[in-house]
């Protein structure tokens, strides 16, 4: 059988060093390697035997793609992005010219610039299914964009979250949170249940930080992180 190595990303795809366009893989977006996920696809009501692509990871990405596009139009914009870092300042009645609100708006600006860097292919200023799967393989794991984008963005939620200042959560005000992001009751519970490791009734900065990095790169079907965004 002939594998058609060009068209696919290879192993060492997720650890490239960071760039700022990719302009030989912009056409190779189709087919994220589901590599890291082998072997580990069974689990669940929507595992699909025998089906590489359903992996861990892809199936996290299938279900953030879902949560982000709120019009159910099939594509994310810049707005439905924005809607969730207003949606945080709003639970909290900041305003985005407080540095903490500011902080936020900045957060989740730059994430969504994130994700366009190099993957916006048809150049509509618009991302499609197709086009996130490339961005968060190129621009999410790949070009250390958890640590330079996305955990920068939740420290920020953090800060304006945690009135009292001593870098915890709880139950109720993790709830409050992952209501902006869409998130049910039911599911921001039973993920805190899971995220807080030492089970002491409250989630600290690194446990949300944990939970967080787990979501985006964890190829471990029973990572306590991968509910952080509702149950899939
Ligand atoms: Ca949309
Ligand atoms: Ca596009
Ligand atoms: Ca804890």
């Amino acid at each position: 059988m002939t594998r058609m190595i060009s068209e696919r990303p290879g192993p060492d795809f997720l650890d490239r060093p960071a760039v700022h366009c990719f302009p030989s893989i912009s056409m190779k977006v189709s087919k994220p390697s589901p590599r890291n996920d082998v072997g580990t696809i069974s689990r669940g009501r929507i595992g699909r035997r025998g089906n590489a692509m359903a992996g861990a990871l892809h199936q996290k990405a299938e279900h953030r793609f879902d949560m982000w596009d709120t019009n159910r139009d099939g594509v994310l914009t810049e707005d439905e992005f924005v809607r969730v870092g207003q949606g945080i300042l709003d639970t909290y009645g900041a305003s985005e010219d407080s540095p903490e609100g500011k902080a936020v708006m900045e957060g989740i600006r730059a994430f969504w610039e994130r994700h366009l860097e190099g993957m916006d292919l048809n150049d509509d200023g618009r991302i499609s299914r197709e086009e996130y799967r490339g961005a968060l393989e190129v621009n999410i794991r790949g070009n250390n964009g958890v640590e330079a984008v996305v955990v920068p963005f939740w420290e920020a939620i953090l800060d304006l979250a945690d009135e009292s200042g001593d870098g915890a959560l709880d139950a109720a005000e993790f709830v409050q949170i992952m209501a902006a992001f869409g998130v049910s009751e039911d599911d921001a519970k039973y993920t805190f249940g899971a995220i807080d490791a030492d089970d002491n009734g409250e989630i600290t900065t690194d446990e949300w930080l944990r939970a967080l990095r787990e979501f985006w790169t964890s190829t471990d079907h029973d990572a306590p992180g991968n509910t952080l965004f509702g149950r899939y």
